[in-house]
């Protein structure tokens, strides 16, 4: 694998395949929610994986696996910095059998994997790495326990806990936009979380502050911005328009119905 050299530059991702089941059996906040539309759900899928090659990834994609519904939303199995991989331990039950084959996939892309065990509980989701610190989500599936563990495996960095609410993750609200830059939710949930990091966190960050919770989880990857298209996110699209920095856009109207954004459908390494 080639080594990338600086903070939000990537050389590979590993991303999954969208398993049949996930439109009857994927978890889902909002019960019962809008039918996914597989089939568009897949080619939105397939233009993420082009938008990650695009910027010049190595993509590897794992086949879709039926028993896990919620396969696809990788982001969750691990954490991985600086060649090291954390397995989590999920926080949902449902998905914890999805560790395993992460586990070997890492492993063989030679990064040094340990693994989280009980009570610690920890989703990727609720892990934000801003370049130079952790800030973690206290969730319904992210403990104190999780975020011990993740501690204690990047132990060169500061890690924090910061509260989530009524949102799945930390990521649901707020995601790196740019070098010390935090796209952060409008959402009254949002502004809280965000007040709590500006209290906690051991760096300063600047906000850009979008209207739509969902707009706030985008993708900083080698110096590009992915946001999602201004039909799902009408109120914050115009706030990307000002930046300047290069930017794509991909749709995710399907995954986003069973609580999956963009952040989720990959581990970058
Ligand atoms: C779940 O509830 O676990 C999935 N349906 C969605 C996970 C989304 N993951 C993420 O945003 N990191």
């Amino acid at each position: 694998m080639r080594q990338a050299h600086s903070k939000f530059q990537y050389t590979t991702a590993i991303v999954c395949a969208i398993p049949s089941s996930l439109p009857a059996e994927a978890q889902r906040q909002n019960d019962p929610a809008e039918a996914v539309d597989l089939e568009k759900a897949v080619r939105q899928h397939r233009q993420y994986v082009r938008a990650l090659k695009n910027l010049g990834l190595e993509v590897i994609e794992l086949p879709a696996d039926d028993n896990h519904p919620d396969c696809v939303f990788v982001e969750d199995v691990s954490v991985v910095c600086d060649g090291v991989a954390l397995i989590s331990r999920l926080g949902h039950q449902t998905r914890r059998g999805e560790s395993a084959r992460m586990k070997s996939t890492l492993e063989e892309l030679g990064l040094i994997v340990e693994e989280m065990k009980a009570p610690a509980a920890l989703d990727g989701g609720d892990v934000l790495f801003t370049g130079k610190e952790f800030l973690v989500g206290l969730s319904k599936r992210t403990n104190q326990a999780g975020m011990e563990a993740l501690a204690r495996t990047f132990s060169s960095y500061p890690v924090t806990g910061i509260s989530v609410t009524s949102h799945l993750h930390l990521k649901s609200m707020m995601t790196m936009g740019g070098h010390d830059i935090i796209v952060v939710g409008g959402s009254s949930e949002a502004q809280n979380a965000w007040i709590e990091v500006e209290k906690k966190a051991r760096f300063q960050y600047e906000k850009l502050l979008v209207p739509d919770d969902t707009a706030a989880n985008c993708l900083f990857v080698n110096g590009t911005l992915i946001h999602l298209v201004a039909a799902e996110i009408p109120d914050s699209f115009e706030v990307f328009n000002r930046l300047s920095c290069p930017k794509m856009e991909l749709e995710n109207s399907e995954l986003s119905k069973v609580d999956g954004c963009l952040t989720c459908l990959s581990i970058l390494i």
